[in-house]
């Protein structure tokens, strides 16, 4: 089997690699070109595969790399994924991940239509969510440009579907993290902070609202059903989320608590980091995926908090 990841760069591409290597795949990713090379999280797996130049602003790349390698599965991980940003870049957002995900469905429908596909959708899409928990059937209300541009990305999805029967997936991932999260995102800054003011080398953490609830899991986990999803009969959309829900207060409290710190005394609160909207609350029901995929998430919160902090502890002892 061959498998074609965009995003294979980013957290979720770098934990599918691996999870597609163990399967005995052969594992194609779509890098885009830029003047340094940022392979940091696939330097261990760079040699088992195969790496390959396109860009979601590009059609023609994408029709090529798909041409020439012509894979059994493609997983659209590739992304404009930090939510402010996309306040500041909205239309760089929607270029990516809307437009973006229509071009590679464009790609596949052209090269070959029986290619299995799966898109990253994003409980974002929820926002103002009308309904908890939420469920594949919950209505969207999306909060950001990035919210606006996964809707986007998801209906197209569903479209390219139901008009041209095309095998296409959508995950409707919640929040997933692990110690290869960007450190801009709010559980890393925390564990990468913590580490740093246990370790003498900063002396505040400034966090935007703390009282702000996600439904957080583990990337290892969340990948596997993203592969489960293309191992289906039928293609569809799955919730991929824990069932539970916790403040980014209860994160920085956990945190803290492992080393034994008491957060209140070092957390101050900054406006900068506060967005023009927020969603306030994510709490999905997996029940679908875990009746048809069997999916089910092993990594608890605590455990994932732990995780984190020790590897980022572990990093920073050593000078990284
Ligand atoms: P990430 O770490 O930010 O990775 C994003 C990847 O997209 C990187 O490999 C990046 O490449 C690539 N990319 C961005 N723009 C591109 C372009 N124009 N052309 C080609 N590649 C481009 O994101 P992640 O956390 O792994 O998330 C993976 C996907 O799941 C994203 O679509 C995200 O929106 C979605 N999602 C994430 C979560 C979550 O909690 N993590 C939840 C739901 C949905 P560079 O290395 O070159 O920047
Ligand atoms: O924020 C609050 C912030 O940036 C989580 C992406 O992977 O998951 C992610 O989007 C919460 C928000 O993730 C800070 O206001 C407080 O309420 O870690 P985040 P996100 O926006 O939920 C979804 C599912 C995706 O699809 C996205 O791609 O934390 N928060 N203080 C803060 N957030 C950040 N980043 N920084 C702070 O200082």
């Amino acid at each position: 089997m061959k498998a074609l990841i965009t995003g294979i760069t980013g957290q979720d591409g770098s934990y599918l690699a691996e999870l597609l290597l163990e399967k005995g795949y052969e594992v194609f990713g779509m890098v885009r070109r830029a003047s340094t090379e940022s392979f940091e999280r696939i330097e261990h797996i760079r040699e088992k595969v195969t790496l390959v130049q396109a860009d979601l602003l590009d059609q023609l790349s994408i029709i090529n790399i798909i041409e020439e390698n012509r894979p059994d599965e493609v997983y659209n991980l590739a992304a404009q994924s930090f939510v402010p940003t996309s306040w500041n870049q909205p239309v760089l957002t929607g270029e990516f991940n809307a437009i973006g995900v229509t071009k590679i469905l464009e790609a596949i429908r052209l090269v070959d239509k029986k290619i299995k596909f799966y898109q990253a959708s994003s409980s974002e899409m929820f926002g103002k969510v009308q309904e908890v928990p939420q469920k594949e059937s919950t209505p969207f209300y999306p909060r950001s440009p990035y919210g606006v541009a996964k809707v986007y990305g998801h209906w197209i999805t569903v479209n390219y579907r139901e008009s041209y029967d095309m095998p296409a997936s959508s995950g409707i991932l919640f929040n997933h993290e692990s110690p290869r999260r960007g450190l801009e995102f709010v559980t890393r800054k925390i564990t990468d902070g913590v580490a740093r003011i246990k370790l003498g080398l900063q002396e505040k953490l400034a966090l935007g609202n703390l009282d702000s609830k996600r439904d957080w899991g583990f990337a290892g986990d969340y990948v596997k059903a993203m592969w489960l999803m293309l191992q289906q009969e039928n293609p569809g959309d799955f919730v991929i989320a824990t069932g539970k829900t916790h403040s980014v207060e209860d994160f920085v409290k956990t945190a803290f608590g492992h080393v034994d710190l008491d957060f209140k005394d070092y957390v101050i609160t900054d406006p900068r980091f506060v967005r023009p909207a927020e969603v306030d609350l994510l709490l999905g029901d997996p029940s679908l995926a875990k009746e048809k995929l069997k999916w089910e998430p092993l990594v608890t919160f605590d455990t994932l908090v732990k995780m984190m902090l020790d590897a980022d502890l572990k990093r920073l002892s050593s000078g990284k």
